[in-house]
């Protein structure tokens, strides 16, 4: 008898399942969130120095660089250019004992509930004139605060849901049905998620199996969201990469969060090239002062963080990059375009952008046997340029 065939189980990512995924920008007040949220984003968010400027969360959406969007805009000479885009909030600082309630907590501890992704903000400029509401600078004792925080809220919410979910389960009788099982096992993994939790841990660094991420998914805890920590310095240690902050912030982040990214950047340099008057000015004075902003890097890395990737579709009309989440297959994908294309999927044409590149054309990719026709279970790849051919006819047959 041959071997049964191993089915590999897909991996479920977790977070929402959405391609409209927002990120948030997390940290104690005065840090320079809102610093960082205007020059991402150039809107006229106030940035004050006192803590609290920020009091509704602000939401700005930046256009995600890519070298590749822009060669296929010099290729096709498009009408329209439609890059993918990250959307940032701004969220006013969290300070220790926000998540019971203190300064506001408990509001702004909700719009972290909201994002799908955090960039920590994590101040290490030591700077007299601006006010750091713990009294000096310290970034690790900051990360901790944060990281508490978040944990905190996450046990409270957890604690209520079992508490609720256990109610409704201790009335079942003897005769339980499969739906009353299924609210079972999901107690059971809230408890698992909660000790785990309890021991001081992020609920995104535990190994969870697709029953659990499912559960942990519909909880929307705080801790299970990805964070990249940005750490604001000052110009000067910026540009000749050292601050003394730094290694204790890898090291806290190796002990407490491993393999979460950390992106250091200034917020006074990236204020003062927003200031100037074009692109031109800008790329000059980086040359100048021998350095490179930090920002495209932290839009990509948001990016990414948030499991989004993109396919391009291109031609003299439009050229265009749609946001899916990673693992999504060609007719989901195709269903970003138009419902249509998913329900009436035939196949996608697929081109390598390096095999455009190398080829210089759509022709002479499919001379060079590099022009691919994918079925239904194919899984587009980021930077995937694509054509789908779908049927739908208009009226269905009564
Ligand atoms: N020297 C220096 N000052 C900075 C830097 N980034 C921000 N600031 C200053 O710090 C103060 C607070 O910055 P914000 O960006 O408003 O801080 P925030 O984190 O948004 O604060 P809240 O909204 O109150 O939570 C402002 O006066 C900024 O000019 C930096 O990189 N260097
Ligand atoms: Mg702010």
């Amino acid at each position: 008898m041959p071997p049964k065939k191993q089915v590999k189980e897909e991996k479920i990512l977790l977070g929402r399942p959405s391609n409209n995924l927002k990120i948030g920008v997390v940290g104690l007040p005065n840090v320079g969130k809102s610093t960082f949220f205007n020059t991402l984003t150039n809107s006229a968010s106030a940035a004050e120095n006192y803590p609290f400027c920020t009091i509704d969360p602000e939401e700005s959406r930046v256009a995600v660089p890519d070298a590749r969007f822009d060669w296929l805009c010099d290729h096709f000479k498009p009408a329209s250019k439609v890059p993918a885009y990250l959307t940032v909030i701004d969220i006013a600082g969290l300070v220790k004992g926000a998540s019971s309630g203190e300064g506001l907590g408990n509001a702004f501890l909700s719009h972290v509930r909201s994002v799908d992704a955090i960039f920590h903000m994590v101040r290490a400029f030591d700077e007299a004139d601006v006010v750091h509401v713990e009294g000096e600078v310290d970034p690790t004792r900051d990360m901790e605060i944060i990281h508490q925080e978040l944990r905190l809220k996450d046990i409270e919410f957890l604690t209520k849901h079992i508490e609720q979910a256990g109610k409704g389960i201790s009335r079942l009788g003897t005769n339980v049905s499969g739906a009353d099982k299924a609210k079972k096992e999901e107690l059971e993994v809230a408890k698992k998620v909660l000790a785990f939790v309890e021991g001081d841990q992020d609920v995104r660094k535990g190994d969870w199996n697709n029953k659990e991420v499912d559960v942990i998914n519909r909880l929307l805890l705080l801790t299970a969201k990805p964070v990249i920590y940005l750490v604001n310095l000052s110009k000067k240690d910026f540009i000749r990469k050292k601050n003394k902050y730094l290694l204790p912030i890898k090291e806290w982040i190796d002990k407490h969060n491993p393999g979460d990214l950390l992106i250091p950047f200034s917020g006074a340099l990236e204020s003062e090239l927003a200031d100037l008057p074009d692109q031109a000015a800008r790329e000059a004075e980086l040359k100048a002062l021998g350095t490179a902003s930090s920002l495209p890097k932290i839009i990509v890395a948001g990016y990414q963080a948030l499991q989004l990737v993109y396919f391009f579709t291109g031609g003299p009309d439009e050229v265009r990059a749609w946001t899916i989440r990673r693992n999504t297959k060609a007719p989901q994908a195709a269903g970003t375009i138009h419902t249509d294309f998913e329900r009436g999927f035939i196949m996608a044409e697929v081109m390598k952008y390096t095999d455009l590149v190398e080829n210089g054309s759509e022709a002479g990719v499919k001379a060079a046997g590099r022009y691919l026709q994918k079925g239904k279970d194919y899984v587009v790849e980021d930077g995937d340029i694509i054509f789908f051919k779908f049927n739908v006819t208009a009226n269905p047959k009564k």
